[in-house]
């Protein structure tokens, strides 16, 4: 029998209302809804080939063969596919990124979103779009945003209908009418002490802010889907700096805390509200580990990257809105 092989593209997400904390870990179920911007930027390549005759799936990532964590939910990933398959050959998945692996920057969102479209393609699965956002969401929650371009929102689901798997899936915000940018700072690009899903776990067994966060977040995504259509982009950046700033909240009253902001962080913040005092429309938001994407309309982004170099002296990214995940012609 012949391999079959496939190769997908996709891109990273930022979230404005955050995912943080699942009802369902196995299924990957968020306690609630989110809404992200996909990213123009760090794309990740992924190529998977199968192997009739190999008797374990093998990864390549980076150009290194990867073992422990990555390995095991990548095989764990594949296995998902061959059961909706009906099929038993296993795989090689070689995969690049672009972005800074377990920086806070989502690598591994537009890393499952890349392996869920190409494994779904090499084992013969054809899905639709929403049946992609849930297969992704199994790799990597955030992943299940990163099938789409543009303004996604990612619907928490029922927990109480039958198949709850169902009901969770990301689409396009389709009536969204904002330019906007995000302006990522790059303060640290090396590995997070604590992953994003053990630091999720713990706050929602133990932060007293959680299900208040959690509440607030419903409202949040209500009020930043109006302000999208309007075009309000002050609107937007306020909800979404809140709504970040209120999640750390709740790790940093976990017990043991969790803590990924720095005080270079810190520092980016008060320029950020130091630009907003000069009449600059910029809003901060920050996700598992200390880098802050600056939130601004696309016709300010040069004026914000240039103020956040000349602050910070670091790598300072200027990414707009990109496409969803798509299949690259095989080399
Ligand atoms: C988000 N984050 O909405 C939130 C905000 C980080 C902070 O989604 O456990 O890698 O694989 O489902 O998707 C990062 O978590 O977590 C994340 P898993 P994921 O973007």
């Amino acid at each position: 029998m012949t391999a079959r092989e496939a190769v997908a593209v996709a891109h990273p997400n930022i979230a404005l209302i955050k995912y943080w904390g699942k009802r369902d870990e196995h299924l990957v179920l968020p306690f609630n809804d989110s809404l992200s911007l996909t990213l123009d930027v760090f794309p990740t390549t992924t190529k998977v080939r199968l192997e009739p005759d190999a008797d374990a799936d093998r990864v390549v990532m980076d150009g290194a063969i990867a073992r422990g964590e990555v390995l095991r939910r990548t095989t764990a990933f594949l296995e998902l596919v061959r059961e909706l398959a009906g099929r038993r050959e296993r795989a090689v998945v070689e995969t690049r990124n672009t972005v800074p692996v377990g920086a806070g920057l989502a690598s591994s969102a537009s890393g499952f979103a890349a392996l869920a479209l190409a494994a779904a393609h090499a084992y013969g699965l054809s899905l639709g779009a929403a049946q992609l956002s849930r297969l992704a969401r199994r790799g990597s929650g955030s992943a299940a945003r990163s099938v789409f371009g543009g303004f996604v929102v990612w619907h928490a689901g029922d927990p109480d209908a039958p198949d709850p798997d169902h009901t969770s899936y990301a689409e396009p915000v389709t009536d969204a009418r904002l330019d906007a940018s995000l302006v990522a700072v790059v303060l640290d690009a090396g590995p997070k002490a604590v992953s994003s899903r053990e630091a999720m776990r713990r706050t929602v067994a133990t932060s007293p802010l959680y299900r208040g966060w959690v509440t607030d977040s419903h409202a949040d995504l209500a009020r930043m889907r109006t302000a999208l259509r309007d075009g309000d982009m002050a609107c937007v950046g306020e909800i979404a700096e809140r709504n970040a700033l209120g999640m750390h909240a709740t790790m940093e009253t976990a017990r043991p805390a969790v803590r990924y902001l720095t005080s270079a962080s810190t520092t980016v913040l008060d320029e950020v509200r130091r630009l907003r005092r000069e009449g600059v429309g910029a809003w901060a938001t920050m996700d598992a580990g200390p880098n802050v994407k600056v939130l601004c309309a696309s016709a300010d982004a040069e004026q914000v990257a240039a103020r956040m170099r000349e602050v910070t002296g670091v790598l300072v990214v200027v990414a707009r809105s990109g496409p969803g995940a798509r299949h690259e012609t095989v080399t």
